[in-house]
């Protein structure tokens, strides 16, 4: 794969240089365009990407759709898993560090978030395998920067979490390679939670449209790919915990997770020689959410429209703070949302805690307008359901907690809620004519930038037409 597809913006967005990357804060700052660093202090030579993309309504420029067609469309590319195809090398060993050499310091890892336990990766991409079917995975760990050739990580309890159960049961280290740097279809990829066996690099070539080329790690048996801009291999050995945390995480908090954490043990690391290092800016409403928000809400589709036989969902986004989504569809009959709000609290992915149904007419990207149809659609005492003593997310803060992170059995406990804010179904025409919603007289054929002299700035507002009701 050619670099300068990832490197000019496929992501969509705009590369801006800057002159000094002292604080992250200038990072955070960026919510239109994403940032590429050229003079880091401290890091001679190193260039810094942050932000690609830095926002979600940028991520369909990288889908080259419209916004509201984003989610649909990765779907649709997903649909069959694409290839990866095993080569001699590539760029990714231009340069290698083996043993001794290797020295993550070298690398410019900064702190991002005020509280954060010191420096870290955010934008670590972990490839492991299942010890017995060999199979990969690949998923998105903060790993927390303890000394040339140490890191804190943090797993989750999903499929990399599971192949290391395997690995710390046979008294073995799980061997690993962390990719940093790559096209944004990989971080997709890796954010991507679906059925344990499948290889997340398959979902990266299908989402590119690519075979995946891979080459096999100096000191580990993994392969990675070929044109990542650094990869760092080492292990994760059995029955060893220590203090890692805290770290800015998804839902704008720092502390869920942190705790006694598995260590990783590097054995190399390889690169470009000129390698860019990505960084991923974590919290809500930043680069790493846009990463949970279009692969979640996609997978959460897929499921929804086979509820009841079909439903007629339509699109599917996650809120801010990544534990609500929202479902637009077109109810058919009653207590149709709610089966399949139902269906949003219980699939592959484990945040969903908060499920709400808005009709075709709402703009599910602009948050105003779901809050107009909680407003408008809503009547509580039949719309509003709650779901006590559900499996809550284990990072999501506001839930009970059981057990503690890096230890089998580690949960929390709470309650679940669905909002059904879809006017009456179709098969109630006359109720559903109620909550017709209102236009202006000319909304089909008028354009304000017809009547504004020209050279006038363009008006604020969308037009209707850019989002039809
Ligand atoms: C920006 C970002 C950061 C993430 N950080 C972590 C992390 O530190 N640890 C973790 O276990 N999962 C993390 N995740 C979540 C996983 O990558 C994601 O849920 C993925 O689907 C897990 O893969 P799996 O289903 O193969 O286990 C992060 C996700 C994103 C988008
Ligand atoms: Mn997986």
């Amino acid at each position: 794969m050619d670099r300068s597809v990832g490197e000019s913006g496929s992501a969509g967005a705009d590369y801006k240089s800057c002159r000094s990357a002292d604080s992250d804060g200038g990072v955070w700052q960026a919510r239109d365009r994403a940032l590429l660093f050229e003079n880091l202090s401290g890091f001679p030579r190193w260039r810094c990407l942050g932000q690609a993309p830095s926002d979600v309504s940028l991520a369909p420029l990288a889908f080259e759709c419209q916004r509201n067609e984003m989610v649909p469309e990765f779907l649709r590319r997903t649909e069959r898993l694409g290839t990866t195809r095993l080569v001699q090398s590539g760029p990714v060993k231009e340069k290698k560090m083996i043993g001794n050499e290797a020295d993550i310091t070298k690398l410019p890892i900064h702190q991002a978030g005020v509280r954060d336990g010191g420096p870290y990766i955010g934008s670590g991409l972990m490839i492991t395998k299942n010890p017995e079917t060999g199979r990969r995975n690949m998923s998105f760990h903060r790993l927390q920067m303890k000394g040339p050739r140490k890191t804190g990580i943090f797993i989750y309890p999903r499929h990399a979490w599971l192949n290391y159960q395997l690995y710390e049961q046979a008294g073995k280290a799980m061997p690993v390679a962390i990719m940093i740097g790559h096209h944004p279809m990989h971080y997709f990829a890796a954010a991507t939670t679906t059925q344990y066996g499948v290889d997340e690099l398959e979902i990266a070539s299908a989402l590119l449209d690519e075979e995946v080329e891979l080459v096999k790690c100096e000191t580990v048996d993994i392969e990675v790919p070929a044109h990542a801009e650094i990869v760092i291999e080492g292990e994760i050995p059995p029955k060893v915990r220590e203090d890692e945390g805290p770290f800015s995480e998804f839902q704008d908090y720092y502390l869920t997770g942190s705790g006694k954490n598995p260590v990783v043990e590097i054995k190399a690391v390889t690169m470009r020689h000129d390698a860019i290092f990505k960084t991923v800016q974590n919290g809500s409403e930043v680069e790493g959410c846009v990463y949970h928000k279009v692969p979640m809400s996609a997978q959460i589709l897929r499921r929804l429209r086979s509820v009841g036989g079909f439903a007629e969902v339509k699109n599917v986004l996650v809120m801010p703070g990544i534990f609500t989504v929202v479902v637009q569809m077109n109810p058919r009959y009653y207590g149709e949302a709610k089966n399949v709000l139902m269906a949003v609290l219980s699939g592959e992915y484990q945040h969903p805690k908060i499920a709400i149904a808005v009709d075709e007419d709402v703009d599910i990207f602009n948050y105003a307008d779901v809050l107009w149809a909680i407003s408008s659609r809503v009547n509580p005492q039949e719309d509003i359901v709650i779901i006590p003593g559900a499996k809550i997310h284990a990072m999501d803060a506001s839930c009970r907690e059981f057990g503690s992170t890096g230890a089998p059995g580690w949960h929390r406990i709470g309650g679940k809620m669905i909002i059904d804010a879809t006017k009456p179904p179709e098969c109630d025409p006359p109720r559903r004519f109620e909550f017709e919603r209102l236009r202006p007289m000319g909304w089909e054929t008028v354009r304000l930038e017809d009547f504004l002299p020209e050279g006038s700035p363009p008006p604020r507002f969308q037009s209707l037409l850019d989002n039809p009701r």
